[in-house]
């Protein structure tokens, strides 16, 4: 399923490309840092490039993508006039999978359910020459890390969480559809030089205290948008006793916190997961060029001097720990969780508890939380909460079947759901959850924004390790701390879990009947693809105006976002999900989950046309048939989350000009622009304050675009007062075409005709 080819490529010109950069910056480099350098577009062009400030163009060695953000990602690709990809890429059909009675069943439904758009993905991908993983095969991260992956490598895939592939040290990035476009059409792909932070990793965890919780630390320290624009850089001592999987939920984690991506460098964890995944042959490659597979020595023994932030953890002492609910970086630690809970009010009754998903389904993670599962078993204990488990792919869930943790799972009640995201994006059909009914569930899942696992806005969900999970499903409180607590079994006895103990990999090794992988056609040039005119699910796409050249004028407002503004709160996921290939019937979800700032509510803004209150996306359409242009006002780290560039194209699609918020995510921004959309953001973050309902905005000097200078807009009120706004932008030279052109894609077409 590999290419080895490229690997070994990558291998021959990783130590002359490393020397030259090492040369040309003439200091010690970081192991992104030679990663990076070592995969320029143009490495001829190489020159110092000021980190958080230049822009880049990159070469990365494969694109994947996941069936929900494929879809447009592929559309896109299918307008850029190419016949076959560039570099290996993949289709992951995981998103679309809903979970509701177990795996079998529900993939069954979802085949029937879903089979326009995995028709659709598979005929694509037939024709474009890109690998093709059905419905079933597994969690696209979790299937990049089994068989992709590799140190040194760069990849980026249309999916935040890609970064989990830095637990194989490869520098691997989560990206808008458009910009998977550009590197399979063979084009540059542009980065900002990304900040250096290095967390120093000492001592060895034990006990309870789990990779999970390195990254439930560090969300506490950084919070969700401390790693914005930066490479997170693990290492020390603590870093090499982690196992690659381990690694992988440390780095899937750091999307959490803003991060570009996060990246451990190549040590004997990762060869022997290479090794135990089938890849003796890359390790073998990998060894031969070990010491740049690594950052430099100086840089370890200083590491103050090389990178622009350094934190230390000392693993020995980590606590484990519980983040949330609804922010990922609300960290707390075992031992305090009782009591901030009750000062909360969290619902202390746990109703559910999961395991699986990307972020921690490895064997490891498995295997630990079953020694737990098999101590409720053996102990007599009733568990209390419901509990699940979605495995990250079929491998693992084939091999932890055959290694008897699945039947322990059900023998403590545990139900088992497809190798999908399921209840991690709000494909759960869980019973009852229209009620609205305030409850806890615990998962070791990454996310845990508002309404995410299941719609439920009372739902509050907890982020933690998999085996504390199912340690606190097993009790059913959250109050409950393994560490100090017992339990009264069925027979009335006092019982204390024993600390969890899993093996690494399999000593049997890795096995699968069907890995669910479908090559595509040698030769695709004949492969049809096919969207039928009529389709509710799939759109074939326009393309977006040119800008006239002109200011804008006498846009209205469309909504003031109060807070967190994720890109579940801008484009929905869960039943939304369904129209991810139809941006005419996605745009009805547009923010529809922002709160508006002047009233408090969700998805009821004013029309100042009529006057009248109604639905944003309503209001929305309402101005684009009126020929009226509008704005998005926004708070800070707006669009934080994923990378689904819906978020990007329905505004786009519906007529919003320009988003102005007091900061962005890094990937939404880069959506906005590759859309040809204005986001800016205010010079001065207090006019934020000056925005009112019924504002018009006037651009003064948007005829003068240029990197580096900023725009001025003037806000008229309702009372014909005048505000004159600064903002600050972001756009260079080439993004300012992406802008004058309509789109990014527009400008590929126009070069490729
Ligand atoms: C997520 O975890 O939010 C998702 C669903 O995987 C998204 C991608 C998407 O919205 O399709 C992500 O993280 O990029
Ligand atoms: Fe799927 Fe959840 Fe992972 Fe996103 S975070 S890829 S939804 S399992």
């Amino acid at each position: 399923m590999f290419d080895l080819e490229l690997i070994k490529k990558v291998y021959e010109e990783l130590p002359e490309r490393v020397e030259i950069a090492k040369k040309k910056l003439n200091r010690p480099l970081t192991y992104a840092e030679k990663i990076l350098y070592a995969h320029l577009f143009e490495p001829k062009a190489i020159e110092v490039f000021e980190r958080g400030k230049a822009y880049v163009d990159f070469a990365p060695d494969r694109v994947a993508m996941q069936d929900a953000t494929a879809q447009m990602a592929l559309l896109q690709f299918m307008n850029s006039g190419k016949k076959t990809t560039a570099v290996p890429s993949t289709v992951h059909c995981d998103h679309l999978i809903q979970a509701q009675v177990d795996g079998k069943t529900d993939l069954g439904v979802a085949q029937t359910a879903n089979k326009e758009v995995y028709d659709f993905l598979e005929s694509v991908s037939n024709k474009y020459g890109i690998g093709f993983l059905k419905p079933g095969a597994g969690i696209i991260h979790q299937v990049v890390l089994e068989n992709y992956a590799f140190p040194g490598g760069m990849m980026i895939g249309t999916d935040s969480h890609t970064v989990n592939a830095g637990g194989l040290g490869m520098v691997a990035i989560g990206v808008g559809g458009a910009d998977a476009v550009d590197v399979m059409a063979g084009m540059a792909w542009e980065l900002k030089m990304p900040k250096l932070i290095g967390v120093k990793l000492t001592g060895k965890l034990s006990g309870w205290s789990a990779s999970k919780d390195v990254i439930l630390k560090v969300a506490g320290i950084l919070t969700v948008k401390g790693g914005t624009g930066a490479i997170i850089e693990y290492f020390g001592e603590g870093a090499k006793s982690i196992s690659a999987t381990g690694k992988g939920t440390i780095c899937n984690m750091g999307a959490e916190v803003g991060a570009t991506t996060s990246i451990f460098a190549y040590d004997n964890s990762m060869e022997r997961y290479l090794k135990a995944t089938g890849r003796e042959e890359v390790a073998k490659y990998a060894n031969t060029v070990k010491d740049y597979l690594d950052a430099d020595p100086e840089v370890y023994e200083n590491p103050d001097l090389y990178y622009d932030q350094v934190i230390e953890i000392d693993l020995s002492k980590l606590e484990p720990h519980i983040n949330g609910p609804f922010t990922p970086d609300r960290a707390t630690p075992i031992s305090m969780i009782g009591k901030v809970a009750k000062e909360n009010g969290w619902p202390i009754d746990i109703s559910v508890g999961l395991i699986g998903s990307c972020t921690n389904s490895s064997y490891e993670d498995i295997s630990r939380a079953a020694s737990i599962a098999q101590q409720a078993v053996e102990k007599n204990l009733k568990t209390v909460s419901e509990f699940t488990i979605t495995p990250g792919s079929e491998q693992v869930r084939y091999t932890i079947e055959r290694d008897g943790f699945i039947s322990i799972f059900e023998k403590m009640g545990g139900k088992v759901f497809a190798n999908a995201c399921g209840p991690c994006i709000g494909q759960w059909s869980r019973e009852g959850a229209e009620k609205g009914e305030k409850n806890t569930i615990v998962h070791s899942f990454n996310r845990n924004f508002s309404k995410r696992a299941d719609g439920n806005p009372n739902t509050h969900a907890f982020v933690t390790s998999p085996e504390l999970v199912t340690a606190l499903a097993i009790a059913g409180r959250l109050d409950f701390n393994p560490l100090t607590d017992s339990l009264t079994n069925k027979n009335g006895e006092q019982i204390k879990l024993t600390p969890p103990v899993g093996e690494e990999l399999p000593s049997k090794g890795f096995a699968v009947e069907d890995a669910g992988y479908q090559a595509p056609a040698a030769d695709g040039s004949r492969v049809q693809v096919s969207v039928a005119p009529d389709s509710g699910r799939l759109q074939l796409l326009y393309p977006f105006e040119p800008w006239n050249g002109r200011n804008i004028t006498g846009a209205k407002l469309l909504i003031k976002a109060l807070g967190k503004c994720t890109t579940d709160h801008i484009s929905m996921a869960g039943p939304w999900l369904r129209y991810r290939g139809h941006l005419d019937n996605i745009s009805n979800n547009m923010l529809i989950g922002a709160i508006n700032a002047f009233n408090n509510e969700t998805n009821n803004v004013k029309n100042q046309i009529s006057g009248e209150y109604d639905a944003v996306p309503t209001v929305q359409r309402k101005y684009k048939e009126a020929g009226i242009p509008t704005v998005v006002v926004g708070d800070q780290n707006y669009g934080e989350g994923s990378s689904r560039e819906h978020a990007a194209m329905e505004p786009r699609h519906l007529g919003v000009m320009a988003v102005i918020v007091k900061s962005f995510a890094r990937i939404h921004e880069t959506n906005l622009k590759k859309q040809g959309m204005l986001g800016l953001t205010f010079v001065n973050e207090n006019d934020y304050d000056l925005i009112q309902e019924n504002d018009t905005f006037n651009f003064i000097d948007l005829v003068e675009f240029a990197p580096g200078k900023t725009l001025n807009v003037q806000v008229v009120h309702a009372d014909g007062t005048k505000d004159k706004i600064e903002l600050n932008h972001t756009y260079n030279e080439q993004q300012i075409e992406w802008f004058r052109a309509g789109s990014a894609l527009n400008l590929i077409k126009r070069e490729n005709n």
